[in-house]
């Protein structure tokens, strides 16, 4: 059985992955850790340790006393806070990787897994159906640690024979936590404020088109790339995956079917230039062929089940 080490577990994803995780792996062999307090319900089932992956001597102690096999690292900064704060966003996902890699390297850690993003491109990449090898010249610091990320990734593969995997996540969409400082995190919001006010005022223009996925997808994609046989892929740290694209008016129409006074209006704001760098859909055949990699959820049937769960979570009084 693995013994799995997850980062950043409190986080939008890291927060649905662990729960998935020890679903499939057993409670015990899953072990949480993030840089604040767990405030989690849903993860109060298993380990859990505050560790910094920029001091990384108490995730070395978690390594050596569980003998740690794989590691998920998905502790970061994402594009909007990382914007706000190149050093920082720097620093953490650098110098949290790094940390990450060496002490897997050093360790006996034999698979990391760390998620990369679409915002390892720039505008000079090409817009629709974005493949997987184009220039990688992001506009964002977000981007440039991402870019960066894959390369050391691929790196310590080539190098030292670590198995280092990866994913180009598209925004990701779900109703477990929000998200925690991207430029997609709209399209969560959107859902938040809809349950409970039928109203949302969106910072990204009504065109502005992104590819996205929702989380149940994400979190199948994340564990189908952990689990795929290392001889199958000829790609580890960067592999584009997608599912679905649209813009803020596209979305609001499909939450007005579900939601007929539903209003939006459009309030741009620094992300919008973020936003424009990015590509408009994502060409994701080389998961699909090295891993099966094929989605399941659309635009309608994800904002069914966004309205559904969170209009019972409002209605408890959860959000
Ligand atoms: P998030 O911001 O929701 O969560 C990140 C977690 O990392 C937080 O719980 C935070 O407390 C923790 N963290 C921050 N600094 C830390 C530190 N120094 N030490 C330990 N933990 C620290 O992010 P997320 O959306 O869950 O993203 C997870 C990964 O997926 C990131 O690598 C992100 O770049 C990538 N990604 C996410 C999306 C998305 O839409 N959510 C899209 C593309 C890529
Ligand atoms: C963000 O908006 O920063 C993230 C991402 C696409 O990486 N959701």
């Amino acid at each position: 059985m693995k013994k799995i080490l997850v980062t950043g577990a409190l986080g939008q994803i890291g927060s649905e992955l662990t729960v998935a995780l020890r679903q499939k792996y057993g409670e015990s062999n899953v072990i949480a850790t993030d840089v604040r307090p767990n405030n989690k319900a849903t993860l109060a089932n298993g380990p859990f340790h505050i560790a910094d992956v920029c001091n990384p001597g108490t995730l070395a102690e978690i390594v050596n006393k569980e003998k740690v096999d794989t590691i998920f690292h998905l502790a970061a900064i994402l594009s909007a806070r990382g914007e706000k704060d190149p050093q920082f966003c720097w620093n953490i996902n650098m110098g949290g990787l790094m940390n990450i890699l060496e002490l897997a390297r050093t360790n006996g850690v034999k698979e990391v897994v760390t998620p990369s993003s679409m915002a390892v491109w720039g505008p000079n990449a090409p817009q629709f159906n974005t493949p997987q090898e184009s220039a990688l010249k992001p506009t964002t610091m977000y981007g440039v640690t991402k870019v960066c990320g894959e390369r050391v990734c691929d790196y310590y593969v080539q190098k030292y024979g670590l198995d280092c995997r990866g994913l180009r996540y598209p925004g990701i969409i779900s109703s477990e936590t929000l998200p925690g400082g991207g430029t997609t995190d709209y399209a969560v919001e959107i859902f938040y404020d809809a349950v409970k006010t039928h109203r949302y005022s969106c910072f990204l223009s009504a065109e502005s088109t992104l590819p996205m996925m929702y989380m149940p997808d994400c979190i199948h994609a994340t564990i189908s790339l952990a689990e795929a046989e290392f001889k199958n892929l000829k790609h580890h740290s960067d592999f584009n995956v997608a599912a679905f694209s649209f813009n803020p008016k596209e979305l609001a129409e499909v939450i007005k079917k579900f939601m007929p006074d539903f209003q939006i209006e459009y309030n741009p704001d620094f992300r919008q230039a973020i936003a424009d760098s990015w590509p408009k859909s994502i060409d994701d055949s080389a998961a699909r062929e090295e891993w099966n990699w094929k989605p399941k959820y659309d635009i309608e049937t994800m904002t069914k089940d966004m309205l559904e769960i969170l209009t019972k979570k409002h209605a408890a009084g959860l959000i």
